[in-house]
């Protein structure tokens, strides 16, 4: 049975394929796509969100955008890697869809407590500003929604700080609420997402394809593979968020370890880590970290959920 799941994202390059992995992949429903700020303001990233909407014809799918500051922080984005659009290097299509009139925040929640228990998974891919204030709002969400699977963190390294990574350095004190909230979240963190680098071969398999779609990634993928040679000095770009939705497609391609994860609010170096506790015994705990990729079948899965297109 197709999993459900709600996207919360700002798109965003590798949002956008994750868009598209969820969209073309048969084995997820993708009941909506959410917008938060974060890569760029909310209304960019929500124009970007529709216009790979457009792209992939995700005809019928609500597009809802949420929250445009984080809970306390000021706003920070991250033109030096996705450009002033927040998706520099595509043309971008023209959207014919709408976004909803209601707040992500709402729709958020009007999906879970309408679905049966355990049947929806959130994944959230940009800072967690709409998953803390959907589960401030209406608490009882946190019992009904089957499983967190968010891109953000990592246990060893960071990209915004030397600890930390971009979605949770953002916004922290929504992190903290997300990870202590008491549902199952597993963190498909840098550690994990670094293993998935599209390099010259995957690009190229995306442009024998020889669809728009397939030439929407390989646009993508070009603009961000030379940010991140620019900012970060990788020879490929990391496709971060197409991972959550992978692990929620096929959890057998990823490998995770139960551990308690926590988020440091006050740190002067370490504000927005992931701090994990690996330490033996194991503790209790409802944080589970992603660890490694089975690389050949991630990218099967996403060239061909972009064939499906
Ligand atoms: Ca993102």
């Amino acid at each position: 049975m197709a999993q459900k799941i709600i996207l919360d994202c700002d798109p965003g390059h590798d949002d956008a394929i994750a868009m598209m992995l969820a969209w073309g992949n048969p084995n997820i429903d993708l009941l909506a796509v959410t917008t938060v700020v974060g890569n760029q303001t909310l209304e960019k990233v929500s124009r970007n969100a529709l216009a790979v909407a457009e792209m992939a014809k995700m005809y019928g799918v609500p597009i809802a955008k949420g929250c445009d500051h984080p809970l306390v922080r000021d706003v920070e984005n991250a033109p030096n890697i996705h450009g002033n659009s927040g998706m520099d290097g595509p043309v971008l299509p023209e959207p014919t869809m709408q976004f909803e009139e209601k707040h992500a925040v709402n729709l958020i929640i009007e999906l879970i407590m309408s679905h049966p228990e355990k049947t929806i998974t959130l994944v959230p891919t940009g800072g967690l500003t709409n998953i803390a204030m959907a589960a401030r709002l209406e608490p009882r969400i946190i019992d009904r929604v089957k499983e967190v699977v968010l891109m953000g963190g990592g246990y060893h390294t960071g990209n915004w700080s030397a600890v930390a990574e971009f979605n949770i350095k953002i916004d922290p004190e929504a992190a903290h609420i997300v990870f202590n909230a008491g549902w199952k979240v597993t963190m498909v963190g840098l550690d994990l997402t670094h293993q998935a680098l599209a390099t010259p071969d995957i690009v190229e398999r995306f442009a024998a394809l020889n669809t728009k779609p397939g030439q929407f990634v390989v646009d993508l993928l070009k603009f961000f593979g030379k940010m991140y040679k620019q900012v970060q000095n990788f020879d490929a770009p990391p496709v971060h968020d197409a991972c959550a939705v992978a692990y929620v497609i096929d959890p057998t391609l990823i490998e995770v370890q139960q551990v308690p994860v926590n988020i440091e609010l006050t740190g002067t170096h370490t504000l927005g880590m992931t701090v994990a506790d690996f330490r033996y015994p194991p503790k209790p705990c409802n944080t589970w970290v992603a660890k490694k990729l089975d690389k050949a079948r991630f990218w099967d899965l996403v060239v061909d959920a972009v064939r499906n297109l």
